[in-house]
């Protein structure tokens, strides 16, 4: 199984309401491996950047307004399947179709206000990685643990 990872951000909307900790949990405590971690205010470039498919949609300006109008939590996971383990926990992108027991399903109401972003393939979780750390700000760490995530 090759290894993957994903970048996870927790949206201003997460950070306002005092979630970083549980959502992060989540992913965590499924068996996922924390390589980076940060906070920080995303610019107008960055949105652009980040959001390059959604920039010529009607929604984007609203979009981008929400995702500059304060921090949020960059994190990357790394593991088999990472990507797509933690778009399972996300649940669907809209939070009323979100199933209870997803991220979205359990803390959020609101398509414009659904807490977390999880890339949606290997090759975007690479491309999102680098555009919000640099390659030395992503730990390459043996876990201990490792051995009783995966057989
Ligand atoms: P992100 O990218 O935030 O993880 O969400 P998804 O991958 O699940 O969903 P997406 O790319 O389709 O949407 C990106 C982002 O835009 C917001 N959005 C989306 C919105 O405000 N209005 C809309 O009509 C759509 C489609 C929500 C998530």
């Amino acid at each position: 199984m090759a290894t993957e990872r994903t970048l996870v951000l927790v949206k201003p909307d997460g950070v306002q309401r005092g979630l970083v900790g549980a959502v992060l949990a989540r992913l965590e405590q499924r068996g996922l491996k924390l390589i980076g971690l940060k906070l920080l205010r995303m610019d107008d470039a960055l949105a652009r950047r980040h959001y390059a498919e959604h920039v010529d949609k009607p929604f984007f300006p609203g979009l981008r307004d929400f995702i500059t109008s304060g921090p949020l939590v960059a994190a990357v996971f790394e593991g088999a399947n990472a990507v797509q383990l933690t778009r399972n926990a996300m649940g669907a992108t809209h939070p009323l179709d979100a199933a209870p027991g997803s991220i979205r399903g359990d803390f959020g109401v609101d398509l414009g206000r659904n807490v977390i972003h999880g890339s949606d393939s290997p090759a975007s979780g690479e491309r999102e990685s680098a555009l919000f750390f640099a390659p030395e700000e992503l730990l390459d760490w043996t876990r201990d643990t490792e051995r009783w995530i995966y057989e």
